[in-house]
């Protein structure tokens, strides 16, 4: 991508370092805090580096046999701004005008706890019991992304940060530390799957496939959406906010959103175990469906990854391709018969397995939900689940994932995933029953089991299903360009 220099790291290449540390600060002095920035400016990291780094990195554990190359080590630092962080920071005010509707800047100038109620933010969930970016409390300006490959590499740098931060008058308001889960919990998520598999593709940035040039080579199933819905001011969709109308600022910069979403984890399976036996007497399930059956169907995948459109009947631990497999898109399986609709891998992502409005139009096609794709950074933090463990890992250890995603558009792409996918009954729409919202991370009250009866109707069973994911602490935030950080540094 020619503007690789440009773009900061984590947006497109990923730092995909095991042990990250996301500090959030408050600016006491705003000419101080220009100082800080002027420093900081030169250890962010590009895209180009990343990218080159991740590339050496893979062919180097081709070559050993699949372990990590020790040798090749890095820290990564990122750095995004609150709109409050960011009118501090400039001399002019970024908005002089209100935002351009339809641009998504109206969500992040508003922040995310003021966008809390139409996100489902709400009781248990609402900014009062964050931790952080609550609107109350301690104001964010800056969130600093640290992401390191030991422990011990990790705290060295967030130390200099601590000590260059004191020093400009930067304050650390709340500090979230996460790491990938080790052994054979790498790669996955607190309740046991494996998360990060399918990461959109970008345009000019991921190399197509000969074959199937609308698709990453290597990664069947993996589309390629336009690098302008990650980046701002790049090529985008026809279905977004116009490149040109971006304000200059925010030129090869990024919106994120950092959420921290606390797991109850023993919670979340027991509640599976119960949701079976209703389907059990019900008999809606075949008869040697196990919790791990509906645990994959509520998720979409299987623990290793597998899809359950591929694999229906169990998972396939230990095969690579079965857990990297992204080769599907829903359209022979526009009931939900085999992933069940409201599963969480087609609420935050249908495909093209949505059914068109009338038979008349054309059908439904991957492309057209291009424009609500997100790149996903979370991290987990927190010890894994062990029961028996006297330690860390216990039931009221905390433990959850910290949510990173970025993109062009907070409002058309974060929210509307969230607010009117996963949150949304009627979604997909038009059918009856109402599929129901998105059992994994939501309450769900109503969710419309579907099973095929041995004479080919289809039964409904509703379900419901309590939350065992909590919003605990949420920022929207702007990952600008090496260039706009140099403009804001000098004032
Ligand atoms: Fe999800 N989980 O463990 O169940 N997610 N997610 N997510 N998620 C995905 O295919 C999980 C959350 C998306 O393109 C997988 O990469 C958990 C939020 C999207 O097919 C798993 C939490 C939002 C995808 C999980 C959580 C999303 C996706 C399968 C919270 C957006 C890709 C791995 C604690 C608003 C869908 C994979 C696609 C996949 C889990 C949150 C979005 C296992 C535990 C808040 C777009």
């Amino acid at each position: 991508l020619r503007e690789s220099d440009e773009i900061q790291g984590d947006i497109l290449a990923g730092f995909k370092k095991d042990n990250v540390s996301v500090l959030f600060l408050k600016f006491e002095d705003a000419a101080r805090a220009r100082d800080w920035l002027r420093q900081i400016t030169p250890q962010i990291s590009t895209t180009r580096e990343v990218a080159a780094f991740n590339e050496a990195f893979s062919r180097a554990r081709r070559t050993s046999g699949g372990d990590d190359p020790k040798t090749l080590t890095a820290t990564w630092l990122g750095i995004s701004f609150t709109y409050e962080g960011l009118r501090m920071l400039a001399t002019t005010d970024p908005f002089p005008a209100p935002p351009p509707v339809g641009s998504g800047l109206e969500a992040f100038k508003e922040g995310s706890a003021r966008r809390a109620g139409a996100l489902g933010d709400t009781g248990d969930n609402s900014p009062e019991s964050w931790l952080f970016g609550n609107g109350k409390g301690q104001p964010v300006h800056a969130v600093l992304k640290i992401s390191a490959d030991t422990e011990k590499d990790l705290q060295a740098a967030v130390e200099a940060q601590r000590i260059a931060a004191a020093e400009c008058r930067v304050l650390i308001v709340y500090q979230q530390n996460a790491q990938t889960l080790l052994g054979s919990r790498r790669g996955k998520e607190h309740f046991g799957f494996k998360d990060g598999i399918s990461e959109p593709g970008v345009r000019g940035f991921d190399r197509p496939d000969p074959n199937r040039p609308e698709e990453v080579e290597g990664h069947p199933g993996t589309r390629i959406i336009p690098a302008g819905e990650f980046v701002c001011g790049l090529d985008n969709d026809p279905n977004s906010f116009p490149k040109d109308k971006y304000p200059d600022w925010t030129r090869n910069g990024s919106f994120q959103v950092v959420r921290r979403l606390a797991q109850d984890v023993p919670g979340w399976w027991s509640q599976v175990g119960v949701k079976l036996k209703e389907l059990k007497l019900a008999k809606a399930v075949p008869d040697g469906a196990s919790t791990e059956w509906l645990a994959a169907r509520m998720v979409g995948r299987w623990r290793s990854g597998a899809p359950v459109c591929h694999f229906q009947d169990r998972d396939v631990p230990n095969n690579p391709a079965a857990s990297a497999d992204n080769d599907f898109d829903f359209r022979d399986d526009l009931e939900g018969l085999v992933t069940p609709l409201w599963s969480h891998l087609r609420k935050t992502s249908p495909r093209a397995g949505l059914q068109a409005p009338d038979p008349s139009r054309p059908p439904f096609d991957a492309k057209d939900l291009d424009s609500r794709r997100i790149m996903r950074r979370g991290t987990p933090y927190g010890a894994p689940f062990d029961p028996a463990s006297e330690g860390p890992g216990g039931p009221d250890d905390p433990r959850g994932l910290l949510f990173i995603s970025y993109q062009a558009d907070i409002q058309r792409q974060f929210e509307f995933i969230q607010a009117d996918w996963m949150d949304q009954s009627d979604f997909p729409p038009g059918r009856n029953p109402e599929p129901g919202k998105d059992p994994v991370i939501l309450a769900a009250d109503d969710v419309d089991f579907e099973s095929r009866e041995s004479d080919g109707s289809i039964k409904h069973t509703s379900l419901s299903f309590a939350q065992f994911v909590q919003t605990t602490g949420s920022v929207y935030a702007f990952m600008p360009s090496l260039g706009t950080l140099r403009a804001l540094a000098d004032g």
